[in-house]
């Protein structure tokens, strides 16, 4: 009998994983037995699990089991059902066991879409994930005050903003401080320089990026697999491809007031325990609207957004 090894799923392709070992040796894994059936409801297996398998050739080996996550930022993907059978959803994971998550925006071009963000964030609270930050790159195109502006009220929730540019190295020194001893992730939409990022904390890398020719044509995705890539002893980085739209995966729309942290912090005064925040009396998240200190836009997101889980739900 073989011995199990142990190693970091750093590639997730379709059917296959990537597993790193402690000394780094790689080997392409398959699930074996009751975890293939298990991964057609959700990703049994994704970057940033740790498992345990079992080497079949050489670079080449069974995954056995994978070991409890400590966080898991997901997504609900639409998967076709069988003939007829209609769209069922299917938890896919973003990540497995991150420490951080960073969310890269484009200061412009594209313009930062603040609703994807706040799907984001509703994504890594509910996840687990202990740190939580935005970046917005491609400083190079507007005012850094405008670019700070962009994103104030997160500012003002708690969550650290990091300005960069790939173009220039601006703030890719604090980057790779946030970075140091974590396995974090970059998430965001497409074209906003997440693999550049990368590429510059990692010379000699050289994932591909958007070539500048093809920057007009849109809904192309440059990166379409996800990858952990090690930066350091104890440092990894996922880069992840764009996400245009993210479907929450297993929340309620009663616990939705929990994961926007500006509303959260009031919720507790509201007259009534069940309150949606919508027109209801005594409404502590409307008081703070009407008074500024929560922002109408996120009121508005937060309102949206149940909507949207309510109707899911419904079903
Ligand atoms: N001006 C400017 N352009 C940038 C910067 N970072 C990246 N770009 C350009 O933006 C385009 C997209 O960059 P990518 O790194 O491929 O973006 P991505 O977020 O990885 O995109 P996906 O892989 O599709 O999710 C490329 O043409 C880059 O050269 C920046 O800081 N400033
Ligand atoms: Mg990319
Ligand atoms: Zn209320």
């Amino acid at each position: 009998m073989q011995a199990t090894r142990e190693g970091l799923v750093i590639r997730a392709l379709s059917g296959f994983f990537d597993v790193e070992t402690e000394g780094g040796e790689l080997y392409r894994c398959r699930l074996r037995g009751r975890l293939l059936e298990e991964a057609s409801a959700s990703d049994v297996a994704a970057i940033g699990d740790r498992v345990c398998f079992e080497a079949v050739d050489v670079n080449e080996g069974a995954i056995l089991s994978v070991a409890e996550r400590h966080s898991v930022l997901a997504r609900a993907a639409r998967t076709s059902g069988n003939r007829g059978a209609g769209e069922a959803t299917r938890e896919q994971v973003i990540v497995a066991n991150a420490d951080q998550a960073l969310f890269v925006f484009a200061a412009a071009s594209p313009e930062p879409g603040l609703n994807l963000l706040d799907r984001f964030l509703v994504a890594a609270e509910s996840a687990g994930i202990e740190t939580i930050c935005i970046v917005v790159n491609k400083l190079d195109l507007v005012e850094p005050t405008q670019a700070r502006a962009l994103f104030r009220d997160y500012e003002q929730m708690g969550y650290p903003l990091l300005l960069t540019s790939a173009l220039d190295g601006r703030g890719v020194g604090e980057l790779r401080q946030a970075l140091a001893g974590r396995l974090s992730v970059f998430t965001g939409p497409s074209g906003v320089g997440k693999t550049s990022l990368l590429n510059v904390l990692q010379p000699g890398l050289g994932r591909q990026v958007k070539a500048i020719s093809r920057r007009r044509e849109e809904g192309i995705h440059t990166t379409r697999d996800s990858e952990l890539v090690r930066l350091g002893p104890d440092t990894w980085l996922a880069d992840t491809p764009g996400i245009r739209s993210l479907n929450l995966w297993d929340i309620e729309p009663e616990e939705l007031d929990a994961w926007y942290v500006d509303i959260a912090s009031r919720v507790a005064d509201c007259r009534f325990g069940n309150c949606a925040h919508r027109d209801e009396p005594g409404c502590a998240v409307r008081q703070a609207v009407a008074e500024g200190a929560v922002s109408d836009r996120r009121w508005r997101s937060f309102r949206q957004l149940y909507d949207e889980l309510e109707a899911q739900y419904a079903l």
